[in-house]
C-alpha cells in the first residue's frame, strides 16, 4: 500500500531534527491521506435497535435529573470512529433524547444545525426562534444554526426523539459553541401553517424571505400524504421520496445535512446508488431490511442505522401488504457545496 518510502527508512537523527522544527515528511503518509480511487472511511455500517435504546434511556431518566443533564441524550456512536467521538459518520451526530412529563430543557442556541425526528410520546413541544412547535410522532423539527431553542413537555408519558446534528463537522472546523438564554416568548404565526400547501400561501400577515428558515416544523401527516399521493399518481415511480426543503428558496432545509422521507411500496426492494455522502436511515412506520456493504439489518419501527459514503444500499420492505416509511439524513448538501459530491451508480 505504501510504496513511497517509510519513516523508518530515514535516519533517526534526521527525523528528530525535523520534529524539533515542527516539520514532517509528506511521502511516508501520502498514500494514507490520499488513497487510490476510494476514500478511507471510518464510518461502519451500524444499526441501533430502539428496543435496546429505550430501556437505557428511561433509566437515564431515573438516574439523571434534567436540571443536571440539560439535554438527556444517549448518543448513537459509530464504533468505526471510536465511541468517544460521538459520530455516526464524518459529519453526522445522532442521539436519542428523553423528556419526561413536566420537564423543561432550557433555552440555548449554538452553531451546529440540529433537527429532531419525533419517535414516541405526545405532549412535548420545542420552541424555536419564538415558534412553539408541537412534537408528534414522525414530525421533523428544525433548529438551524444560531436559533434559540428549548424543549418542554405538558403530557403525561415520556417523549423520545432522534436528534440529528452536523456537530462532528462544526466541531472539526473549530466553530462549535453555544450560548445559554432565557425562556422564550412565544410569537404567533407558524411557518408550518403558512407554507402547509405548496402553491397557496397566506395573502396577508406574512412577508416573503424575511426569515432564513421560514419553515421549522414539517408535520409527518403532510410528508406522509405527499408520499402516498406520489405513489398513487405514478405506479412506475421507483423512488417514492420527498426532500425536506426551505419553501422560499426551494433548496435544502438546512445548509450541511439533507433530510428526506422515503416510502417503500409493499414488498419493494430499492437499490440506492453508491454516492459520496454517508447516510442515516430511521424507520418511521413498517419494517425495512437494509443491505449495507456486508451487513444486513432487519429494522422495525424506530430503529436507526447508518451507511458509509461510496457504497450502494439496498432497502427492502418485507411486508407484502403494507408500505414502509423511512426518514433519511445524509451529507449531500455539504458534499455539493464543497464540490466533492459523486454518484458512482
Ligand atoms: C443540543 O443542543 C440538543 O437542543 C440535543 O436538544 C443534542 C447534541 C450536541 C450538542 C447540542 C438540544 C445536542 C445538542
Amino acid at each position: 500500500m505504501n510504496d513511497l518510502g517509510r519513516i523508518e527508512d530515514l535516519p533517526k537523527d534526521y527525523v528528530q531534527a525535523l520534529r524539533d522544527q515542527n516539520l514532517v515528511p509528506l511521502w511516508p503518509s501520502l498514500r494514507g491521506v490520499l488513497p487510490p480511487k476510494v476514500p478511507t472511511r471510518q464510518t461502519q455500517p451500524t444499526c441501533w435497535a430502539y428496543q435496546d435504546i429505550k430501556p437505557l434511556l428511561l433509566k437515564a431518566g431515573e438516574l439523571t435529573p434534567i436540571e443536571k443533564a440539560e439535554r438527556r441524550v444517549l448518543v448513537l456512536a459509530n464504533p468505526g470512529h471510536g465511541l468517544d467521538k460521538m459520530q455516526a459518520s464524518a459529519a453526522i451526530y445522532l442521539g436519542m433524547q428523553l423528556l419526561m412529563p413536566g420537564e423543561w430543557a432550557p433555552s440555548h442556541r449554538h452553531t451546529p444545525n440540529a433537527v429532531r425526528m419525533v419517535v414516541e410520546g405526545v405532549g412535548a413541544w420545542t420552541t424555536v426562534d419564538g415558534e412553539k412547535c408541537p412534537m408528534s410522532r414522525g414530525d421533523l423539527i428544525l433548529t438551524p444554526t444560531g436559533l434559540w431553542h428549548e424543549h418542554g413537555h405538558d403530557g403525561n408519558e415520556p417523549v423520545i426523539w432522534l436528534d440529528v446534528l452536523d456537530l462532528p463537522l462544526v466541531y472539526y472546523m473549530e466553530t462549535s459553541y453555544h450560548i445559554n438564554g432565557e425562556r422564550q416568548a412565544v410569537v404567533p404565526g407558524q411557518g408550518d401553517k403558512q407554507y402547509a400547501r405548496g402553491g397557496v400561501v397566506p395573502s396577508h400577515g406574512f412577508e416573503r424571505s424575511k426569515k432564513a428558515y421560514p419553515m421549522l416544523r414539517y408535520a409527518w401527516q403532510d410528508a406522509k400524504a405527499a408520499l402516498q399521493s406520489l405513489a398513487a399518481d405514478d405506479s412506475a415511480l421507483e423512488q417514492v421520496q420527498v426532500t425536506y426543503t426551505n419553501p422560499e428558496t426551494g433548496g435544502d432545509a438546512e445548509n450541511i445535512l439533507g433530510f428526506y422521507a422515503l416510502m417503500l411500496r409493499p414488498g419493494q426492494s430499492l437499490r440506492l446508488p453508491a454516492r459520496s455522502p454517508a447516510q442515516v436511515f430511521h424507520v418511521i412506520e413498517g419494517a425495512v431490511q437494509a443491505h449495507i456493504v456486508s451487513s444486513i439489518f432487519d429494522m422495525v419501527e424506530a430503529d436507526t442505522c447508518c451507511a458509509p459514503g461510496y457504497e450502494a444500499v439496498t432497502l427492502k420492505n418485507p411486508n407484502p401488504s403494507q408500505p414502509a416509511f423511512l426518514f433519511i439524513a445524509d451529507e449531500s448538501p455539504l458534499h455539493r457545496k464543497l464540490g466533492v459530491y459523486e454518484n458512482r451508480g
